[in-house]
C-alpha cells in the first residue's frame, strides 16, 4: 500500500506514523505531507528518514490512502482535492463528521458499512470513540435511553502546545506560550473548544451528535461535560448509562470483557481501575468501576480510560485502513 500521512508532524501525525509501524501496516511507499514551511523537514519510520513534501507532489505520486490529522479547515479544502484523484481519505477532522453523505467510522461498530465508494472517510473525536466502543455492545443487548457523560481529558488533545504548557508550568519556566487562557497545571478547565449558543461546548456536542450517528439511533439522549485535567496519558470519563430493560450486572461484566477493543479493569479488592497511567500507548478501551447506579431503575455507571493520541485517533484511522485493505476496498 503507497500511504500519505497529511499533517505528518503533528502530535497525531506522529502517533499515525508510530501506529503504522507497530501495527505493521503494509506499507511500500509513505509521503508524508505538512503545511509549507514544514516541507524539507524529516519525519522518521521504521528506522528510515522520509522528506516531508507538499500535497501536490503525494496526490501526483497517488497513494492508495492518505491518512489525514491537519485540522478542520485544510481538511476541507485537501481532503476533496486526494478523493478527485482516486485516493481513499480517512480524515482525523471535525470537517466531514456530520456531513451525511460521509461515514463517521469506529471499526468495533460499523466499518461493515464501508465501500469502495467512500472517499472521505471521517475518524470520530476522541472522547466520543473510547465511550461507543464500550457501550455498543450494551447498547446492542439493553438498548440505551441516555447517557450523561463528564470528561477528565489529556491535553494531548489539545496537541503540541498544550503539553508544553504543562510541562513549562511544572518547571516554572516564566512567559512559555499559552496553549489555555489559564494555567492547566494544578488546575481543571471546564472548557474544551468553544463555546456554542446553548451554553454547551463544540467538544459536548461533539460527543452528543457523533455518538448518535456512530451508533445508528437518533433516540439516544446524550449529555456531556468536557474538561480538560493535567494529564498526558489519555482520556478519562465518568459514564452514567440508563437502558430500556433492565440488566444484570455480572452479565454486563460479561459483556464487555467479551466486546472487541474492550478490556475490563475491575478489581476493588486489588484497587484495579482504569487510568490513563496504565492505558498511555495502548490501544483499547480500558473499563471498570462498573456497578449499578440505585437511584434509578435500568442504570449503570462507568469508568472509562483511552489512549486519545491511539484508540481516540491515530489508532482508529489506521484500523480503518487495516478493514478496506483486508477486504479489498483500497
Ligand atoms: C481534545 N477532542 O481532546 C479533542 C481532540 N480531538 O481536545
Amino acid at each position: 500500500m503507497k500511504v500519505a500521512v497529511v499533517g505528518a508532524t503533528g502530535l497525531v501525525g506522529s502517533k499515525m506514523l508510530q501506529v503504522l509501524a507497530e501495527r505493521n501496516f503494509p506499507v511500500t511507499e509513505l509521503f508524508p505531507v505538512a503545511s509549507e514551511r514544514s516541507i524539507g523537514k524529516e519525519v522518521e519510520f521504521k528506522g528510515k528518514k522520509y522528506k516531508v513534501i507538499s500535497y501536490e507532489d503525494a496526490i501526483a505520486a497517488k497513494p492508495n490512502v492518505a491518512i489525514f490529522s491537519a485540522g478542520g479547515s485544510t481538511s476541507l479544502e485537501l481532503a476533496p482535492k486526494f478523493a478527485a484523484a482516486g485516493i481513499t481519505v480517512i480524515d482525523n477532522s471535525s470537517a466531514w463528521r456530520m456531513d451525511p453523505s460521509k461515514k463517521l467510522v469506529v471499526p468495533e461498530l460499523n466499518a461493515d458499512a464501508l465501500t469502495a465508494e467512500d472517499k472521505i472517510i471521517a475518524n470520530p473525536n476522541c472522547s466520543t470513540i473510547q465511550m461507543v466502543v464500550a457501550l455498543n455492545p450494551l447498547h446492542k443487548k439493553y438498548g440505551i435511553k441516555r447517557i450523561v457523560v463528564s470528561t477528565y481529558q489529556s491535553v494531548t488533545g489539545t496537541g503540541k502546545k498544550a503539553v508544553d504548557q504543562l510541562y513549562n508550568e511544572r518547571k516554572n519556566v516564566a512567559d512559555g506560550p499559552m496553549a489555555y487562557k489559564y494555567p492547566i497545571d494544578l488546575n481543571v478547565i471546564p472548557q474544551i473548544d468553544v463555546f456554542l449558543d446553548n451554553g454547551y461546548t463544540k467538544e459536548e456536542m461533539k460527543m452528543v451528535n457523533e455518538t448518535r450517528k456512530i451508533m445508528r439511533d437518533d433516540n439516544i439522549m446524550v449529555t456531556a461535560t468536557t474538561v480538560r485535567i493535567p494529564v498526558v496519558g489519555g482520556h478519562s470519563e465518568s459514564v452514567n448509562v440508563e437502558f430500556n430493560s433492565d440488566f444484570d450486572i455480572e452479565e454486563v461484566k460479561k459483556i464487555l470483557s467479551e466486546a472487541p477493543g474492550v478490556v475490563v479493569q475491575d478489581d476493588l479488592s486489588a484497587q484495579v481501575y482504569p487510568m490513563p497511567l496504565w492505558a498511555h500507548e495502548k490501544d483499547e478501551v480500558f473499563v471498570g468501576r462498573i456497578r449499578r447506579d440505585d437511584t434509578q431503575p435500568n442504570t449503570l455507571n462507568l469508568w472509562i480510560v483511552s489512549d486519545n493520541l491511539r484508540k481516540g485517533a491515530a489508532t482508529n484511522a489506521v484500523q480503518i485502513a487495516e478493514y478496506l485493505s483486508g477486504k479489498g476496498l483500497l
